[in-house]
């Protein structure tokens, strides 16, 4: 069996510079397949709720609500997963995923406010309680986040929120990293050379050298 590794965090904490980090170290001890996922996205059907999420549909004739953004990430996920991370999982793939199951809780639950609950349960319901090996949560402040990918693009829906959005989104996570196991906190904050090198210290844990 391969092992499923996640990057969860706000925008801007570095999840993809990281992820690719950690495909190159993977590799560099020993282990050659690895498959780098995104969430929302990573297979065809994924990727369509991809663009549907981040930039909608003819504009404000028809804006995407809560319930229905939450949904389409779960069908995103569960797409992702039965297609693409179990059958690699199951050939002694690695994955690297950029972003699972706890953004939703982060940004749908503490971001939009959807009850806890319902996410608990619909995420019960539709991956049947599939976790990560282990999840790096990179923690770090809107402000600082969001000022790395200013300059980067247009900005889609979920990254034009307010910063109370955001930093409901943080807390989220923040409690999600103390309650849950196999989820370490990293400082997002530092030096990506910094960073690497705490990913590094745990990835090596993993692997028992
Ligand atoms: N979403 C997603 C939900 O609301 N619910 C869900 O269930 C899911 C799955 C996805 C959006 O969807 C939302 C969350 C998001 O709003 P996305 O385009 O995939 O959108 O956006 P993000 O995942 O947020 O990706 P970003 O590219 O915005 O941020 P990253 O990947 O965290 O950051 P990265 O690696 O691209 O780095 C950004 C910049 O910072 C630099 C990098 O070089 C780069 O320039 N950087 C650092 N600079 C200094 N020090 C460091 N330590 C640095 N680390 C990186």
């Amino acid at each position: 069996m391969g092992k499923f590794i996640v990057l969860e965090g706000l925008e801007g904490s570095g999840k993809t510079t990281v992820a690719l980090y950690i495909v190159k170290i993977l590799k560099s001890y020993g282990i050659k397949n690895v498959i780098l996922t995104r969430e929302p996205g990573s297979t065809p059907i994924s990727e369509i709720f991809r663009t549907l999420i981040k930039y909608g549909k003819d504009g404000d004739q028809d804006p995407i609500t809560s319930y229905a953004e939450l949904l389409m990430f779960y069908a995103a996920r569960v797409q992702l997963l039965e297609n693409v991370i179990k059958p690699s999982l199951l050939k002694g793939i690695w994955i690297v995923g950029d972003r699972y199951d706890f953004s939703s809780y982060a940004y749908q639950g503490g971001g939009r406010r959807i009850d806890k609950y319902f996410i608990k349960n619909l995420s019960r319901v539709v991956l049947n309680n599939f976790r990560p090996d282990i999840t790096f949560y990179l923690d770090i402040s809107p402000k600082i986040g969001l000022s790395r990918i200013e300059n980067k693009r247009k900005l889609d829906h979920i990254e034009k929120e307010s910063m109370d959005f955001f930093n409901r989104v943080r807390l989220s996570y923040q409690a999600l990293a103390s309650e849950n196991l196999n989820v370490v906190t990293i400082d997002a904050s530092q030096t990506l050379n910094q960073v690497n090198s705490d990913v590094q210290y745990y990835i090596k844990k993993l692997l028992k050298i």
